[in-house]
């Protein structure tokens, strides 16, 4: 954003700024300077990719930093008919069955703790899958799951420091292996979670199950992957080591102190190359009990919610949703606890590491913390839902004086006025955050946009962390429901905005007009058009009931925006080809009639006459009847 194109519009503010007077308790200098801070003049353009999950709308949307601006909606675990995702045959056979996802946490791709702008992956909770978006075009690419053994993939999608793994750990607990029945009052013995590696290819980001490591039927919560001297661990909070199945606000609150995971991911890996692990639906298991130095417990301050590592790798920060104060563990001190045995006790096997042995300290950072992000300078961040702020403070190491009251490593507090959830500051969870921006993404709207019915927004706010104190500028709203995100450099990535032709590898492309065309070979009629500004090639398809009809349309534009949809009334279909790409979808045809179908993409100013018809004949009837095998079946050429 360039400072020079800022000048008039700051001189309209202070002009403005005397003949008025700030509203919503802000005063006019601090009105001028925030505008200024998250404005991007048109035509310009943001710095930062902001990728929120998209919550139970099972989508990702993409927003731009510091704008807030929504640019996109990548859509996922859900169809989209903007985007025509979920017609096709291929987003609908990535979709399967379901119709919905509930994502919560994106994860960039990294190599050596960096943002290597590959992919996003991103997790879905109710249907315990993983999807791979790449960044090449923003698009959905694979879905993995339901995954063996897992019920409830919430803790999750967190990647490791060169993106070999995708880690995941189970909210809930069901008996194993799924499908498996057991009377929920038998849920200590009967029930149990699940720790689950998926493994990244390197060169194409497939992913699939590597192995899982069998845990008690605590309820896993969030968690986070190590690096530098935590490089190869990950850590995962829990709220239910009462294993209760019922009433849960109150019987998994019962203990000060809940067990968090501590895994080492590599161990696991070697294990399991190693022939330690028994095989259940088809995933190598690891009971942690039989295969010691994989699992730790270590206790955390009541029902805790994030668990964070902050970017040097030798802090983890756990927020304790119960307790006003973040855990600070010491991963040097969890290494050496390890090493000497420094144990209080054990859980089903698993060694229990000594509280007073890896804690650095808890910070008194207000009420109700749930996630913690960093700046890469030494400062901490911490989302207070029930104080609805958002605290800064001092990581360790700490002065003699702080140690002694911690009160003195809490540096600034901002109110957001609405009950903040996740936060995330640009590149928290890699070795170099970009720092500069915080954003606050806000459960509960508080009523603070315009009044639009019952059914409420979700807010974000933009928060400056490059000064001493912190500084909101700006408030934004989303579809719900934003819970974590991810912010990436614009550029440092360059997305293609055009498939280019030759790379179109589908089978069933068509690119020249005496390619397209329509042919029957008994009862499937298969229909190759090519789309272009503004019309299908060919635009008549003559079929007839109870045939198979497979309709290829290649979009034969190489020029950016030039995107062209292909929708069938009556019959449910809204493909969208973007530039050089090609999609199929198949149906029955159940009932005669002519049925136009139209471009759905507004691509030019004879976008309206983008048009053609699908005759379906009675059984018998129309051009070809009869023609088993072979023969044109009418559509221009
Ligand atoms: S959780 S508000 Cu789904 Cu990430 Cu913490
Ligand atoms: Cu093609 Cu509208």
């Amino acid at each position: 954003m360039k400072t020079k194109s800022l000048l008039p519009l700051a001189i309209v503010i202070i002009a403005a700024s005397l003949t008025g007077c700030g509203k919503g308790g802000t005063n006019q200098s601090d009105r001028t300077a925030n505008a200024l801070a998250s404005y991007v003049a048109p035509g310009e353009k943001d710095e930062y990719y902001l990728f929120y999950s998209g919550g139970h709308s099972g989508q990702v949307y993409v927003a731009g930093l510091p704008s807030l601006r929504p640019i996109i909606t990548i859509p996922v675990f859900a169809p989209h008919p903007g985007t025509g995702y979920g017609f096709d045959d291929e987003s609908k056979k990535m979709l399967g069955d379901f119709t919905w996802g509930d994502v919560h946490h994106p994860a960039l791709s990294q190599t050596n703790s960096k943002y290597d702008g590959r992919w996003l992956f991103v997790n879905d909770n109710a249907n315990n899958r993983i999807a791979r978006i790449d960044l090449r075009d923003f698009k959905t690419h694979q879905i993995l799951g339901p995954i063996p053994n897992s019920i409830g993939n919430h803790g999750s999608s967190f990647i490791t420091e060169n993106s070999e793994y995708i880690l995941c750990a189970t909210r809930f607990s069901v008996p194993l292996p799924k499908g498996r029945v057991a009377d929920p009052n038998d849920y200590e013995k009967q029930f149990n979670g699940m720790v689950s590696g998926i493994k990244v290819d390197p060169q194409t980001g497939e992913m699939k199950v590597g192995w899982q490591i069998l845990t008690p039927p605590f309820d896993w919560d969030l968690g986070s992957t190590g690096k530098g001297p935590s490089s190869g661990w990950a850590f995962w909070t829990s709220y239910n080591t009462e294993m209760a199945h019922d009433t849960l606000e109150v019987n998994a609150s019962q203990k000060d102190r809940d067990l968090a995971a501590v895994v080492n991911w590599r161990a696991a890996e070697k294990a399991v190359a190693d022939g330690k692990a028994e095989m259940m639906d088809g995933v190598p298991i690891i009971d942690p009990a039989k295969v010691p130095g994989i699992l730790y417990f270590v206790p955390i301050g009541k029902s805790p919610h994030g668990m964070d590592v902050d970017p040097t790798g030798k802090w983890v920060v756990a927020g304790g949703k119960l307790s006003p104060t973040t855990t600070v563990l010491n991963f040097e001190k969890v290494q050496a606890a390890i090493n000497d045995k420094t144990f209080e006790g054990e859980f089903r096997g698993v060694p229990i590491l000594k509280y007073e042995a890896v804690v650095e300290g808890e910070v008194p950072v207000g009420l109700g913390p749930l996630h913690t992000q960093f700046d890469g300078k030494g400062n901490a961040y911490t989302s207070l839902f029930i104080d609805s702020a958002i605290v800064k403070w001092k990581l360790p190491p700490w002065t003699d004086a702080e140690k002694k009251d911690l009160t003195k490593a809490v540096l600034d507090k901002v109110q957001a006025h609405f009950s903040t959830g996740h936060l995330v500051v640009a590149g928290s969870d890699t070795a170099n955050p970009y720092g500069k921006w915080l954003v606050a993404m806000n459960k509960l709207s508080a009523g603070r946009h315009v009044n639009v019915g019952p059914s409420q927004p979700e807010s974000s706010q933009l928060i400056d962390i490059t000064g001493d104190k912190m500084k909101m500028v700006a408030e934004s709203y989303t579809d719900p429901e934003p819970h974590f995100a991810q912010i990436l450099k614009v550029s440092e990535i360059q997305p293609e905005e055009v498939y280019p032709k030759d790379e179109n590898k589908d089978p069933n492309a068509v690119w020249d007009k005496d390619a397209t065309g329509v042919t029957r070979n008994g009862n499937q009629v298969v229909a190759k058009l090519t789309a272009i500004r503004s019309h299908f090639t060919p635009d008549r398809i003559d079929a007839q009931v109870g045939d198979d009809l497979i309709v290829h349309v290649t979009n034969i534009e190489q020029t950016r925006d030039m995107i062209h949809g292909f929708g069938l009334v009556e019959h449910n279909i809204n493909m969208v080809m973007d530039p050089g790409e090609t999609k199929t979808f198949h149906i029955k045809l159940t009932k005669p009639g002519v049925f136009p179908f139209y471009c759905t993409n507004f691509c030019s100013a004879l976008h309206q006459e983008m048009q053609g018809y699908l005759v379906v004949w009675e059984p018998g009837k129309g051009p070809g009847a009869g023609g088993a095998g072979g023969g044109s079946t009418g559509g221009g050429k």
